[in-house]
C-alpha cells in the first residue's frame, strides 16, 4: 500500500504457480526469490493468493509460507471462483486470470509469471480453454510470461488471442517462446527491445483506453531452455496420459505441469524456476519505467 500510495513501481506475482505449479519446497524458495528479484530490480513485489476468504495484495512471510505448505491443500482460484472462495474463507492461489483481476483492483499495471494459460490441444472436443485468455481480452495488466504453455495447443491460443484483440509483444524475440523453449514456431506480433518501450506500449492502451491486458513475451534463458524436440515427446505422453485417465477441468494444467516434471526427472522444473525469475525482472523493469514516465509527467 505504501509503496502504490507514493506512486513506486510495483509488481504483481501469482500463486497458483506456488500451489500447484511446483513441488514444495522449490516452490517457496522461488516464490521468495521471485521477490528478492523484484526488489533488486527496483521494484516492490506484490504477490497475490486468498488467505482464508481475503484476497491479499502482498503476503506476508508467513502467508508465503503457509500457502507454500499447503501446497495442492490449497485451492485454484480463477475468475468463476473468486466470489465463492472469498464467500466461503477458502485459502488459494490465484491464477494468472484472478491475479489480474485483483492486481487490477489494487491499482497494479505490470505482473509477472511463468506462462500463461492458453487453448487446450483437443479443445476442438473438450472446450478448455483458459479463463486467462479471456482475462486479458478485458482486464488492463501487462503479463510478462515465457509465452504459453508448451503443453498447450499453442497456434489455437495464438488465434484466440488475435480474436480477443490482444497484442503479444516479444522481448527481444520475434518468435513467440513455448515457455520451456524459446521457439514456438509462431511469432509475435511486435519485437520490442526494452522496458522502456513496453512501457510505451502499455501507456498507449491507457491513453486509448483500451482496458485490455498485454503478453510479453519473454524467452527461457539461453541456459535454462530445454530441447523443443524433447519437450515434443515428454508432452505428448503426459497429456495422452491426462485423457486416458480422464484429467479434466481446472485439474488439467497442474496435472500436465508435474507429469512433464516427473518424465523429464525434474528439468523442467528447473527450466521452469529460472524463466520465472527471469519474468521478474523483465516485469520489475516495465514496472519501473512505467512509474518513472508517470512521476516525469
Ligand atoms: N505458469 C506456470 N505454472 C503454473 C501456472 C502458470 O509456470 O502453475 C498456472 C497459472 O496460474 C495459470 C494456470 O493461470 O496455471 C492456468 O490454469 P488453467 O489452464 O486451468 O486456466
Ligand atoms: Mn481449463
Amino acid at each position: 500500500r505504501g509503496a502504490l500510495d507514493s506512486g513506486r513501481p510495483v509488481l504483481a506475482l501469482e500463486s497458483t504457480i506456488i500451489t500447484h505449479g511446483m513441488p514444495w519446497p522449490r516452490n517457496l524458495e522461488t516464490a521468495r526469490a521471485a521477490t528478492t528479484a523484484a526488489r533488486e530490480a527496483g521494484a516492490v513485489p506484490a504477490t497475490i493468493a486468498m488467505i482464508d476468504g481475503v484476497a491479499k495484495i502482498g503476503l506476508s512471510p508467513r502467508d508465503l509460507e503457509r500457502l507454500a505448505q499447503a501446497g495442492t491443500d490449497a485451492l485454484k482460484c480463477s475468475r468463476r471462483d473468486l466470489p465463492v472462495l472469498l464467500a466461503t474463507g477458502a485459502t488459494a492461489g490465484t491464477t494468472v486470470a484472478a491475479t489480474m483481476m485483483l492486481a487490477h483492483r489494487a491499482g497494479i499495471r505490470v505482473f509477472a509469471t511463468g506462462g500463461i494459460g492458453g487453448v487446450h490441444r483437443g479443445a476442438d472436443r473438450t472446450l478448455d480453454v483458459s479463463a486467462d485468455l479471456l482475462e486479458l481480452a478485458r482486464t488492463p495488466v501487462a503479463v510478462v510470461c515465457a509465452g504459453p504453455k508448451a503443453i498447450l495447443d499453442i497456434g489455437l491460443t495464438r488465434e484466440y488471442l488475435e480474436t480477443q484483440g490482444v497484442p503479444v509483444v516479444g522481448y527481444r524475440t520475434d518468435i513467440l517462446p513455448a515457455f520451456y523453449s524459446s521457439d514456438s514456431g509462431y511469432q509475435v506480433d511486435q519485437r520490442l527491445e526494452s522496458a522502456t518501450e513496453i512501457a510505451a506500449v502499455i501507456r498507449m492502451q491507457d491513453q486509448l483506453e483500451l482496458m485490455q491486458g498485454l503478453v510479453v513475451a519473454n524467452p527461457p534463458p539461453v541456459d535454462a531452455a530445454m530441447d523443443a524436440d524433447l519437450m515434443k515427446r515428454v508432452i505428448l505422453k503426459a497429456v495422452e496420459e491426462a485423457t486416458a485417465s480422464g484429467v479434466s477441468g481446472k485439474a488439467v494444467t497442474p496435472y500436465l505441469l508435474q507429469r512433464v516434471e516427473q518424465l523429464t526427472g525434474g528439468a523442467s522444473l528447473q527450466a521452469n524456476i529460472a524463466l520465472m525469475l527471469n519474468n521478474t525482472r523483465l516485469g520489475a523493469e516495465i514496472a519501473v519505467a512505467l512509474a518513472r514516465h508517470n512521476e516525469d509527467s
